[in-house]
């Protein structure tokens, strides 16, 4: 649940990228790091292994401004992919707002695709949160650019059959390395986030 104090006028909002391991989280939060460095306070915290996997989380803390007299402010957190860092998983999506689930678009992780968000299903069932229950969440669909490379990918048909026939969330292919669909999906997720807390905000 956001953080919001009604005496200081500001709501704090946490949305975490999840999906499988190499899916693209961490690059998601790169671009847009680089994209609005000018408004951000502080640095970006990554804390990775060796091979650039994320072990713990990333981190993109920014100030949105103000909406409806209330100072937002928005962090950003990625977990790590690898089926074996669940427990890490599972504490960063504590008070969590809103989710982005980044997909990889290429044929062989389709499996992967499913049991991430099985895995998120799960993990958030013990907070208490019903995904199915207009919980905001945004599909990506990411790694499109690599069908100009000849790698098989999923078509959209199939992607939103497996993972979005019963969420029917808003989604959005992209290539988060170059940035395609990547401001627009961090909208999408911070605009829905604030609607379903818009019943709070006094
Ligand atoms: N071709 C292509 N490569 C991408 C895209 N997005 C990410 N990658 C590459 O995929 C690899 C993994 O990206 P990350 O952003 O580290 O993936 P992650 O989801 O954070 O992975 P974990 O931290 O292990 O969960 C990197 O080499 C990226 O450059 C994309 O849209 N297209
Ligand atoms: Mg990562």
């Amino acid at each position: 649940m956001a953080v919001i104090n009604i005496r200081k006028r500001e709501v704090q909002i946490k949305i975490v990228y999840v999906g499988p391991g190499r899916g693209g989280k961490t690059t998601n939060l790169e671009y847009l790091f680089n994209s609005i460095r000018h408004r951000i306070q502080s640095d970006m915290v990554s804390i990775k292994t060796h091979g650039d996997r994320t072990l713990f989380f990333d981190f993109l803390p920014f100030d949105l401004g103000q909406i409806q007299g209330y100072r937002i402010k928005t962090q950003l957190y990625t977990v790590p992919g690898q089926v074996k860092y669940n427990a890490t998983r599972k504490l960063v999506l504590k008070g969590v707002d809103g989710i982005v689930f980044v997909a990889d678009s290429m044929a062989v992780m389709r499996e992967k695709n499913i049991a991430a968000l099985e895995n998120l299903i799960e993990n958030l069932t013990f907070y208490d949160i019903d995904i199915y229950d207009r919980f905001p969440i945004i599909m990506q669909y990411n790694k499109r650019d690599l069908a100009d490379e000849g790698i098989p990918l999923l078509d959209i048909a199939t992607m939103q059959g497996d993972l979005n026939a019963k969420l029917n969330a808003p989604f959005f292919e992209a290539c988060a390395v170059r940035g395609e669909n990547v401001i627009p999906t961090a909208k999408k997720a911070i605009s829905a986030t604030i609607i379903s807390l818009q019943d709070h905000l006094a």
